[in-house]
């Protein structure tokens, strides 16, 4: 007999935040998005961290060299779209590497006898509030750390204190490749303690050529882009990075909806799993193949089987919830049942910054946003099972979303708002929201009384 789950498969809309208590200093300006990105062992750090924890789909529509810039900046990142030739793919990441490598020179260099004085005089000259610290202190000096605003206190700190007893050392910093001068280090990097600016998709069928085309190119860390993880395809995919590169090379997959699904890829090696099937606003694949889980209850249950492998083996495998955000508070909610990190598609697809044409219908600006699933964007590896290829059918859609501006201004609000509700719940970090948040599930009649009601509007023009 098959298997009946005892409770219905949720979404985030179901579910609300409980309050806790807001303290002094729960204030948004102290609130800490930093989330990590790949698997680490207990105690340690992981190799990579986002500052802020969103990063872009591996979608045509979504993330091209332009996006992957413009949410770096942010502390985010795109992974840029695998549904390419391997020709022209590892020619954006090459693009996306240039960009870094065309910035100036940091006019911004310290010595390590240099004292705290010496980085506020230099923050008036320049204006520039993160510092490379270098053996000479010449911007081609063998790099030792970083300082930036965040790591000193001006009113708490003797002013003579040196820059080597408060800067970031470059061991914990993500850094360039070895041939890398610091002159080609630039300002997104160090602000962000980033080098992660090509991120990209691959498949499991060609990823025996893609992914040294890739690793040539310059990418620093892959993503496995399919709609369903647990398969031998995407454990063979692992094997044959971990034999080639060892653990050099990180590499993301999924997506997977249960328990079962995350041990599979965890015990393969992946460095992060996403999570969600069927809940993307572009996707049909519940509808088309019955198959999928509501995102909420696959959250949930992943995030537990998450902590589950922590507690037994001593590591932490980041999850990245994928798909169906549409609300900012469907992110915090994310965040607090257990995600790591997000991925968001239609989201981002309405910026400037996404590689989709900007067009006027109707009086309303539109950008395109298509499914990889889609016949436009015919992604037919992203799904396949090794069956008959002309018999491929579409499991997303082609649509518009409402232009919103630009990338910058919008993620702003939408942090702004996250870091709002985490302190309304009374807590100052991801790890803290997890811990701590008191969720609700909520019926449907409190879900009309939490819109406006009973009330004539005087104005349509209310956005969310
Ligand atoms: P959303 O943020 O637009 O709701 O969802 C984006 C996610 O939908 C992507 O990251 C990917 O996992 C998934 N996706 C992309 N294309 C399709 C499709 O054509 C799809 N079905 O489901």
């Amino acid at each position: 007999m098959a298997y009946y789950y005892p409770e219905p498969s949720r979404t985030f809309s179901e579910y609300l935040l409980v309050p806790g208590y807001t303290s002094e200093d729960c204030r948004p300006d102290n609130v800490s998005l930093k989330a990590p990105m790949v698997r680490f062992k207990k105690g340690e750090e992981p190799a990579l961290s986002l500052n802020v924890p969103m990063v872009s789909a591996i979608m045509q529509a979504v993330s091209g060299e332009k996006m992957a810039i413009a949410l770096a900046k942010e502390g985010g990142v795109a992974f840029i779209f695998g549904s390419q030739s391997i020709e022209s793919e590892a020619a954006m990441v090459s693009r996306a590497k240039a960009y870094k490598a065309g910035f100036v020179a940091s006019d911004s260099n310290l010595k390590p006898d240099s004292t705290l004085a010496d980085v506020l005089a230099l923050l008036k000259i320049t204006g520039h509030s993160t510092m490379a610290v270098t053996d000479s202190g010449t911007p081609n000096g063998k790099l030792l750390g970083l300082v930036t605003s965040r790591d000193y206190r001006v009113s708490r700190m003797s002013h003579d204190v040196k820059v080597t007893e408060f800067m970031t050392p470059v061991d914990r910093l993500i850094t360039a490749p070895k041939n890398t001068t610091l002159k080609q280090a630039n300002d997104i990097i160090w602000e962000h303690k980033l080098n992660a600016l090509p991120i990209v998709g691959i498949n499991t069928l060609d990823y025996e050529e893609r992914v040294p085309a890739l690793v040539e190119a310059g990418a620093d860390i892959l993503c496995i882009d399919s709609s369903e993880g647990f398969t031998v395809w995407q454990k063979r995919t692992l094997e044959f990075i971990r034999s080639k590169y060892g653990n050099s090379v990180k590499i993301g997959a999924g997506n997977v909806v249960d328990r079962e699904g995350f041990l599979f890829l965890a015990e393969a090696g992946a460095d992060f799993i996403k999570v969600g099937i069927g809940g993307g606003s572009i996707c049909i694949t519940r509808e088309q193949k019955g198959i999928g889980r509501g995102q909420a209850t696959a959250l949930i249950e992943v995030a537990a089987a998450r902590d589950e492998y922590f507690e037994k083996t001593g590591i932490y495998v980041p999850i990245c919830s994928d798909g169906g955000i549409v609300l900012d508070y469907h992110m915090t909610l994310a965040l607090a049942m257990g995600a790591d990190f997000l991925m968001l598609g239609r989201y981002f697809a309405r910026f400037d910054e996404s590689p989709t044409n900007k067009l006027n219908i109707n009086g309303t600006y539109v950008k395109e946003y298509w499914g990889e699933g889609s016949n436009r964007a015919r992604n037919w590896q992203r799904y396949d099972l090794g069956g008959t290829s002309d018999l491929s059918f579409e499991e997303g859609v082609d649509s518009y979303v409402v232009y919103a501006g630009s990338l910058q201004d919008n993620v702003a609000k939408s942090l702004y708002k996250v870091k709002s509700t985490m302190c309304n719940c009374g807590v100052m970090s991801i790890p803290d929201l997890q811990e701590n948040a008191k969720i609700t599930l909520v019926s449907s009649t409190s879900i009309v009384e939490g819109g406006y009601h009973d009330v004539t509007l005087r104005s349509t023009n209310t956005t969310v």
